[in-house]
């Protein structure tokens, strides 16, 4: 099944020099290609429609000023159920709670600054592709 997904690096990968060794453990999986690839800071607009579920939840505001203080890298993954393979690579959002060998769990501490976010479903997935690559889905 082959299936596209929205990944974004968040700013703490970008600040801590992480971008190749994740973008690395994504291109390693076999037969997944990038088909889209940028930095960009996120504006207040694009981040309230990509994380408007959350929007009302404690932790709402300190995530969408923690995703505008830096650039982040946004892709566009595509391959056999690539979906769900993103977020097992990324682990659980809390990054203690996430094994070691996935990326949350071995380069994350805080909930927060959690590396990596990676579409949870095909809808999601087909959502959040049109806010960040509209051109290209
Ligand atoms: P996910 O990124 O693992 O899919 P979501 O529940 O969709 O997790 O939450 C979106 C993002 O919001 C998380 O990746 C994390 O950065 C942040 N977040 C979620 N829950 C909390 C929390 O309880 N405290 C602080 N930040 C949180």
């Amino acid at each position: 099944m082959t299936q596209r997904t929205l990944v974004l690096l968040k700013p703490d990968t970008v600040r801590r020099g992480l971008i190749g060794e994740i973008i690395g453990r994504i291109e390693r999986k076999a037969g997944w290609t990038i088909s889209a690839l940028e930095l960009r800071s996120l504006d207040q607009e694009t981040l309230e429609q990509h994380y408007g579920e959350h929007k009302g939840k404690p932790f709402y505001e300190p995530l969408v000023d923690f995703m505008s203080s830096g650039p982040v890298v946004a892709l566009v993954v595509e391959g056999e159920r690539v979906i769900e393979g993103v977020r097992a690579l990324a682990g659980p959002t809390d990054p203690i709670a996430a094994a070691p060998g996935s990326i949350r769990g071995d380069f994350g501490t805080i909930v927060r600054e959690n590396l990596i976010h990676a579409s949870d479903s095909e809808e999601s997935a087909e959502r959040e592709l049109k806010i960040f690559f509209p051109g290209v889905v």
